[in-house]
């Protein structure tokens, strides 16, 4: 597995998502990118849902992208990437193309991946194509002012489900899209975070290396939508895992692993009262819907951590995952 030095130093794949773009300080979603991009060994072509990463990446007449490139529609960005790698299968079969190893990468936000392409992503992950699919999860629509997608959690304050005199947030649970993709029992599903980069970088790797569809969960934050200063992005997904919100596991041919198990996991306070989205739940009115928020936490990971009989090997070798400080 590749060290910081060798991902962020390496010429052939530091070209792929550069500098330049027009996301906003702190925004977690070229470090999602640049980790996934730069680990991934074989050449890539990139599909990109509609979204912030979209947007503020291709500013005509320029762009952040070293490497081939396709937008569509928002909803379907997987099915476009199922027609690329069916076409380049059958070019290569035919002798038109090298026989060469190629990565097909679609990035999609939540609100392109839980909500409204979650119809061509079902279709191309059961028909098996090969390709990895990576959400980078910041839990609403932010390009468009901050409105709840279905990743949204539980009584967080959005322009769509605010919080006031008379409401607590949103009134829903998440939806559990990582739970969803592992339903279509293909070869890989992960979840994963900004914070603990190197479990990204691995993780990206295993998951280009499948033979059929596998699919990456990577919580990515957002400074501006979850209320806290820019230089705190990474500080602030870290504690989505110290506190177990966001549970690091994969599932590699249906079997689970769990990729890092907090020593002292913290109370759910300490990631919420870093975030202004949540800053209503401390009010003495709405302290029933924090306890409520953390029982659900409590209850996900208990599953979680029910189905990964073991935490997985290749962590072992990793003693820094453990301390959460990577
Ligand atoms: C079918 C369709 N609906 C709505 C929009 C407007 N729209 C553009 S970007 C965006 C938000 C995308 O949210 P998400 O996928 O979570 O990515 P983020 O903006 O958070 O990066 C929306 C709603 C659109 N372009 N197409």
């Amino acid at each position: 597995m590749p060290s910081l030095k060798t991902l962020a130093h390496n010429a052939e794949t530091d070209v792929r998502f550069t500098g330049g773009h027009s996301l906003c300080r702190g925004c977690g979603a070229p470090t999602v990118v640049r980790t996934v991009l730069n680990s991934i060994p074989t050449p890539v072509v990139v599909v990109n849902a509609t979204g912030c990463l979209e947007v503020a990446t291709t500013r005509y007449p320029t762009t952040a992208w070293g490497v081939p490139w396709l937008h569509l529609a928002f909803e379907n960005a997987a099915a476009a990437a199922s027609g690329l790698e069916t076409a380049y299968r059958a070019l290569r079969k035919r002798g038109a193309i090298p026989d060469e190893p190629l990565t097909f990468v679609v990035f999609g936000g939540d609100g392109g991946t839980y909500d409204i392409g979650l119809q061509a992503l079902s279709g191309a992950l059961e028909r098996g194509h090969r390709f990895l699919y990576v959400c980078y999860d910041n839990e609403g629509y932010m390009n468009t002012g901050i409105q709840r997608s279905g990743a949204t959690p539980f009584a967080a304050a959005t322009t769509t489900s605010p919080s006031g005199r008379r409401d607590y947030g949103k009134h829903q649970t998440r939806k559990d899209i990582t739970a969803i993709a592992i339903a279509h029992h293909i070869p890989y599903v992960a979840q994963a975070a900004i914070s603990h980069w190197q479990d990204l970088s691995d993780k990206a790797v295993r998951a280009s290396q499948q033979q059929g569809p596998a699919f990456l969960n990577v919580l990515s934050g957002c400074a501006l939508g979850w209320g806290h200063p820019p230089a705190d992005t990474i500080e602030v997904v870290r504690l989505a895992v110290e506190t177990r919100y966001w549970p690091l596991y994969e599932v590699v041919q249906g079997h689970y692993w769990l990729n890092h198990r907090p020593e002292r996991p913290l109370p759910l306070e300490e990631w919420l009262s870093r975030q202004d989205r949540f800053k209503h739940l401390f009010a003495s009115e709405n302290r029933e819907h924090l306890t409520e928020l953390q029982a659900l936490v409590d209850a996900e990971w208990t599953q979680v951590e029910a189905r990964a009989v073991v935490d997985a090997p290749w962590f072992e070798a990793r003693p820094e995952m453990r301390g959460g400080r990577v």
